[in-house]
């Protein structure tokens, strides 16, 4: 088992004058504390030069049980910003591609997979990070099982790593998980669906005093743990692990050597975090400092 501590030094070496680039692709959510904004904050937390293409913007609404509205970005407007994004950072530059490392957040229609589904088969990015966002409160459920269905045909098998929660692990594998044996079985099992490197959540899900998620790449298998910090989750905490993720990617890290980095740095967060009248507390991605 690892226990990794977040180390600013480290941090400071890695701002380097030309700063790798990482692209998310995600929606907006109004209140900072999750999606394209918590991807862009953590971009810049860890060095990197961060862009967002927006594919939905999410408010939340305190009139109703804090649900969420969705409204998705017409599509023309997506495939606009991916070809302004991929054009000017990416092998259709004409300069050398700076652009090899992209994240997938909130996609959240099957429309929008299947824009997004063609641009990254076009793209050929070295890195896709995958965070699985399946269901968002407030959405119609038929609508979200399209949604779901879509993600799992389209996205998942272009995905290098993917980043599933406890209950994004058990509608990728179809495995309930109740431990951490069937974590394991679960990150395995999404291992050999998919070929991405799977670190699959446990979070506050599991009981515990630790907070642990299972890594497997095919070939290690490491249990990756840091003391709980209390028991209800937090916002932000899913997008900001998988956007340090992409980030120490796009530096050049070892898909490893990423996930170790985006545990220490969203514990940190987690314990610096910011109260919110929302139900749920924000990660601040500046906790390390
Ligand atoms: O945390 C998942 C998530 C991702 N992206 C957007 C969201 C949320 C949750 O609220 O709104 C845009």
């Amino acid at each position: 088992m690892t226990s990794t501590a977040f180390d600013p030094a480290a941090l400071a070496a890695s701002d380097a004058a030309t700063p790798a680039v990482a692209l998310t692709i995600a929606g907006s959510e109004a209140t900072g504390g999750a999606g394209a904004q918590a991807d862009l904050k953590t971009f810049q937390e860890l060095g990197v030069f961060g862009i967002a293409n927006l594919t939905c913007i999410v408010s939340f609404d305190p009139q109703n049980n804090w649900n969420h509205r969705f409204v998705p970005i017409d599509q023309q407007v997506i495939a606009d910003q991916l070809e302004a994004t991929t054009a000017a950072y990416g092998a259709a530059s004409g300069a050398p591609s700076v652009l090899d490392t992209v994240k997938i957040g909130m996609l959240g229609s099957p429309a929008t997979i299947s824009t997004v589904a063609t641009t990254l088969a076009a793209a050929a990015f070295t890195n896709v990070v995958l965070d699985p966002v399946l269901i968002c409160k407030g959405q119609e459920p038929g609508h979200a099982l399209d949604t779901d269905q879509a993600l799992k045909a389209q996205i998942l098998p272009l995905a290098t790593f993917v980043t599933p929660n406890h209950f994004e692990a058990e509608s990728l594998s179809g495995l309930e998980i109740t431990d951490l044996a069937s974590l394991k079985a679960a990150a395995v099992r999404i291992h050999e669906l998919s070929g991405a490197t799977v670190l699959a959540k446990g979070g506050v899900r599991l009981a515990g005093p630790d907070a642990v998620d299972v890594y497997y790449d095919g070939e290690t298998l490491e249990v990756l743990s840091a003391p709980k910090v209390g028991e209800v989750a937090v916002s932000g905490a899913g997008c900001s692990l998988a956007a340090a993720i992409t980030a120490e990617l796009a530096k050049g890290a070892t898909p490893l050597e990423a996930a170790r980095t985006a545990k220490a740095f969203v514990t940190a967060g987690i314990r610096n975090r910011v109260a919110s009248g929302a139900p749920f507390d924000a990660l601040w991605q500046g906790g390390p400092r």
